[in-house]
């Protein structure tokens, strides 16, 4: 497996991208699209087996199971709506609200994306739902 390959596997969606100039309402409908974030997980996660949750979505790379266990445990901070507000977050650093909603948004469909793209290129199908 070739670096860019496995660089494919490790950014699915691409890497970070802080935008400084973000509007309002792009601002809120990132906030807003936070609250699908856990059916997007059910969804990606949804019929697998134990040695499918057991699988590294790439060489090295965490195991579904812990991915999902990630995305949970990195999740539970709520943020505050003063988008100038500096805090300070663990991996991060000491950021703007505004990085947080941004980063946290990328942050979510990261992890699903690892899910999702490990079960294309396995071919798993869910053994509880019909795919259409
Ligand atoms: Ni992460």
């Amino acid at each position: 497996m070739s670096v860019s390959d496995i660089s494919g596997l490790q950014y699915p969606i691409g890497q970070f991208q802080f935008n400084p100039q973000i509007s309002a309402e792009e601002r809120h409908r990132l906030i807003v699209g936070y609250v699908i974030f856990p059916d997007m997980l059910q969804t990606a996660v949804d019929g697998l087996t134990e040695a499918q949750l057991d699988t590294r979505y790439r060489p090295g790379g965490w195991t579904v199971r812990q991915v999902v266990h990630h995305l949970a445990e990195s999740h539970m901070n709520a943020y505050v709506p003063d988008f100038d507000r500096k805090l300070w977050h663990p991996a991060w650093g000491t950021v703007s609200v505004d990085y947080l909603v941004q980063g946290c948004a990328w942050h979510a469909r990261h992890h699903i994306a690892h899910i999702t793209s490990l079960r294309e290129r396995m071919g798993w199908v869910s053994s509880t739902r019909t795919e259409p």
